[in-house]
């Protein structure tokens, strides 16, 4: 049966608050890649790791990798965890609590060696904050992070400058390529969405990953003084972008399904009496089915470039990165729907919005991942939260999946 022990969602829980306390801006919760507070970080999961009998390091990519060996030397490895980093002014569990559960699911074992190895992974890169590109941390698990060594934030840092910062080795990236067998990747994650509260229910099966597209847009015209610049004589680089952000809204509200978010914008120069000359901005586009979303993407842009022409402003489109919409493996989607009616609790199938490092794994090995409730569908908020009890349910369905496993011989015919 599963051997959970009673005290460790509170222990989940308090470890999500102290973790939380890791910032760059005390008062609010803001992590981004190799930043100090990744140190803090770290040194804390890494003393939790020591005090299981794992083994703990820190690779190439700023990824932390700690190890609960399997029963025999040659085990397959099944990768458990979630990412580090945060958005700016961040909820407490977005990320982090999967990586605490993958280390509270170790402590549940009390001792026990598997058919398999765990490595629990704290992804140092996956919201794609700092440079505007995401999974740098669970891609170069895969030995693909490389192209993004030259990216430049918004300070004009590279990646690879970063990493020498952060006291790492650029040129080591290769090395932080998994090697082995690997049996799979198991990521618990708040949902960020109102589907579970409104059910009723505790925790959730993906079944897959929206796909997505992220750009930036910047709308250049000329700046000119507000007062003596006749409408028709402008080059008004914000009008038009203005006008790109209603039409992606409206985009996106006539399509079922789809979501679009322009959710940053840089205006320049900047002062309420010069008509701005730029106007740089994001794009944010997502749905479940590729198809839908690629058909509306060439719309979108075709728009944005007819809101910079007619105003005489010029339109450069950026893009930062595409990932396409990912199914969740079939045989651990059983397995997991099996651990949750093993532990009494519903097991409802939901589609994931948001992007997560499953689905890069997935190119690699069988991707699985269970939602937790967050409650009023909040995340990427200072008040996203997560229900003890909830806490408590992902845990007894983590350890049964576990036990599943291992009754497999940790083969599972993958
Ligand atoms: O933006 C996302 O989909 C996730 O929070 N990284
Ligand atoms: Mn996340
Ligand atoms: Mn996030």
């Amino acid at each position: 049966m599963t051997r959970t022990h009673p005290h460790l969602t509170q222990t989940v829980l308090d470890a999500c608050h102290t973790l939380a306390e890791f910032t760059t801006t005390p008062g609010s919760i803001t992590r981004l890649f190799l930043t100090p507070p990744m140190h803090d970080v770290h040194a804390y999961l890494t003393d939790w790791a020591q005090r299981l009998g794992m083994t703990s390091h820190v690779d190439a990519a700023g990824n932390l990798r700690c190890r609960w060996e399997g029963s025999a030397p040659e085990a397959p490895t099944l990768y458990l965890g979630s990412h580090l980093d945060t958005v700016p002014n961040a909820g407490a569990y977005d990320g982090i609590l999967g990586v605490v559960l993958g280390f509270a699911l170790v402590e549940a074992l009390g001792g026990q060696r598997l058919p398999f190895a765990l490595e629990v992974l704290g992804f140092s890169e996956e919201e794609g904050v700092r440079y505007g590109a995401s999974f740098f941390g669970s891609l170069a698990l895969l030995g693909t992070a490389g192209p993004m060594l030259d990216l430049r934030d918004a300070g004009g840092q590279t990646v690879r400058e970063a990493l020498t910062a952060f006291g790492l080795d650029a040129q080591a990236l290769p090395s932080a390529e998994i090697t082995g067998e690997a049996l799979g990747y198991f990521e618990i994650h708040i949902e960020q969405g109102p589907v579970l509260e409104a059910a009723g229910q505790s925790v959730g099966i993906v079944e897959a990953i929206a796909g997505q597209n992220r750009f930036d847009l910047t709308f250049t015209g000329r700046a000119s003084h507000a007062g003596t610049t006749p409408m028709l004589l402008r080059r008004d680089a914000l009008a038009a972008a203005a006008r790109f952000v209603v039409a992606a809204e409206d985009l996106a509200r006539s399509t079922p399904g789809l979501v679009a978010t322009v959710g940053m914008m840089d205006v320049k120069p900047g002062a309420g009496n010069v008509i701005p000359g730029e106007a740089r901005c994001s794009l944010d586009l997502r749905h479940a089915r590729d198809e839908v979303r690629l058909a509306a993407l060439p719309e979108l842009l075709a728009s944005a470039e007819g809101f910079a022409s007619e105003r005489g402003v010029t339109l450069t489109v950026t893009p930062k990165m595409e990932v396409q919409a990912t199914p969740m493996h079939p045989q651990f989607r059983a397995l997991l729907h099996q651990a949750a009616a093993d532990a009494g609790l519903p097991h409802p199938d939901l589609v994931s919005g948001a992007g997560h490092d499953a689905m890069v794994l997935a190119a690699r090995m069988p991707a699985a991942m269970l939602f937790v409730r967050s409650p009023g569908g909040l995340s990427h908020h200072p008040d996203e939260a997560v229900l003890a009890e909830d806490v408590t349910d992902a845990l007894a369905v983590g350890s049964r999946f576990l036990q599943l496993l291992a009754a497999e011989g940790g083969r599972h015919g993958l």
